[in-house]
């Protein structure tokens, strides 16, 4: 039988080698995106206006302006978001409105709806 040259069978056998940590993991790992959730404040008699601004301000991070306009829908029409975050955020948010409300003993609430 004729011999073939070290070099093709050097080429055959590379072809041959088991390269299974070089394979490419075709799998997909699709993250999906945390479920988002909607702070909602609520309205009241007693919770003096400027305090509800300052909130959405200090908690919410909203500017003057917007942080009024949100004061004022809550005001008028019962309820008005304050933002939509995951579910810890939402929490601490709403934790935190709950803090502050209790020190000026405002009865203001915020809830939190799955978005
Ligand atoms: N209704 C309150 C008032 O007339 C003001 C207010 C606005 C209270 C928004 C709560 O989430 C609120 N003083």
């Amino acid at each position: 039988m004729k011999k073939v040259s070290n070099a093709l069978l050097f080429k055959y056998m590379a072809g041959k080698i088991n390269t299974d940590s070089a394979v490419l993991d075709k799998t997909r790992h699709k993250l999906k995106s945390p479920e988002m959730y909607k702070v909602v404040l609520l309205n009241d008699h007693y919770t003096p206006m400027d305090f509800v601004v300052n909130v959405l301000r200090d908690v919410f991070h909203k500017n003057p302006v917007e942080a009024t306009k949100i004061m004022f829908e809550v005001h008028k029409k019962g309820k008005g978001l304050a933002g939509v975050y995951i579910y810890d955020i939402a929490a601490t948010k709403i934790k935190q409105v709950d803090q502050l409300a209790k020190i000026e003993e405002y009865p203001l609430k915020c809830t939190m709806e799955k978005a």
